[in-house]
């Protein structure tokens, strides 16, 4: 029986355990480069089998937070080089996570104080975070989006071709695509956020299109075997919302099983929250995937602990099994989850933004 422990491969990396961390936003990146506390921060945590890294914005368009690294500028890659580096000292691997938040951000964070934009001009009621001038941080209302034009879309699947390199330049072994929790692709996906009628809208074939790709391009760009992509089919994150989500979904991951993708990242229900607030066949999206072909590791996020996390390796259901707030509390969380030993508690004050307190502070285990 596989355990929770066990090494595998993905793609052509081999990863020493099952376990990953999840994403997880820290907002403590002025200027969008990656410093000290953050090579700190991610060498603590390297005996997980793959570190993916915090959203990382492929421009500034695609920002929607203050202080989150990018892999748009030169220095947010010089700063990225010295986190890989210390992670595979430390014996560990990393994936970056590219992110375009469309309509989930606010002018004060967008190239020239400019709109935000989405597939259609609908407003997320949902909040960002950004930096006030005193240096106070705090979430507000997201701004009026607009729309896309058909001909910006090529420019913003070149802006994911280009960040895709820069996380390879910076010593990444792999890339996340961010298709969840509300952001622009999930915007395309899910019909509350699209209302387009051209080639990107409407059907589904129409409103996967730009998941796909952004796939293809990235997959051309470093090689499917390093790309990976986090799903969630049912979150109502950001405001996003579909009235049938089992065919548009099934329909993605049909499509993506012709690629030969490192791994298929998954958040069961809401993010964060309950995993059954939808009805959704988990085990039936899988084997539809399965049954094109797709090779993927089966990544299980959300509310995950660790009989959970050790039955779904077990069962054969996932591959992998990754944690967001656990590992925000446990630097050492593999050792503890193998010794069935206590976990720290997260403390939610010091999630955004802040120094080393929360972030860096956390005990490891006697
Ligand atoms: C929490 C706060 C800010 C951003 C996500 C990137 O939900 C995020 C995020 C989470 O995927």
């Amino acid at each position: 029986m596989t355990s929770l422990f066990d090494p595998i491969e993905i793609g052509h990396i081999p990863l020493s355990n099952r376990i990953a961390m999840a994403p997880l936003t820290r907002n403590r990146s002025p200027g969008a480069v990656p410093n000290d506390l953050n090579v700190t921060y991610y060498e603590q945590r390297a005996t997980a089998g793959l570190l993916i890294s915090e959203g990382t914005p492929i421009s500034h368009q695609g920002q929607g937070y203050a202080q989150v690294p990018g892999l748009y500028l030169p220095e947010s890659i010089e700063g990225w080089k010295r986190v890989t580096s210390a992670v595979h000292a430390a014996g560990g691997h990393i994936a970056a996570q590219l992110w375009h938040v469309g309509r989930v951000s606010h002018t004060s964070l967008q190239p020239n104080g400019g709109q935000p934009v989405a597939p259609s001009a609908i407003r997320a009621k949902s909040k960002t975070y950004i930096v006030n001038e005193d240096g106070t941080g705090g979430f507000v209302e997201t701004s009026e989006p607009r729309a896309l034009a058909l001909d910006e879309i090529p420019g913003i699947l070149e802006d994911y071709r280009r960040a895709a390199r820069a996380a390879i330049d910076a010593g990444f072994d792999a890339v996340e695509i961010h298709a969840a929790n509300g952001y622009l692709i999930d915007q395309f996906l899910r019909s509350n956020a699209n209302a387009r009628t051209d080639a990107y809208g409407g059907s589904i074939e129409n409103r996967t299109r730009f998941a796909l790709e952004v796939v293809d391009v990235i997959a051309r760009e470093i090689g499917a075997e390093r790309t990976g992509i986090r799903l969630s089919p049912v979150t109502p994150a950001n405001d996003v919302s579909d009235p049938d989500p089992q065919p548009l979904f099934n329909h993605l991951i049909e499509a993506l099983a012709a690629h030969d993708l490192a791994f298929i990242h998954v958040i069961e229900g809401a993010t964060g929250g309950p995993r059954d607030n939808l009805p959704f066949d988990w085990a039936g999206f899988k084997a539809a995937y399965r049954a094109r072909g797709g090779k993927a590791a089966w990544m299980v996020n959300n509310g995950y602990d660790r009989a959970m996390a050790m039955d779904a390796v077990a069962s054969g259901r996932a591959d992998m099994v990754s944690f967001g707030k656990a590992f925000i509390a446990n630097p050492d969380l593999v050792q503890r989850l193998k010794d069935d030993a206590p976990l720290n508690e997260a403390d939610r004050a010091t999630f955004y933004g802040g120094g080393a307190d929360g972030y860096t502070n956390y005990p490891r285990m006697a």
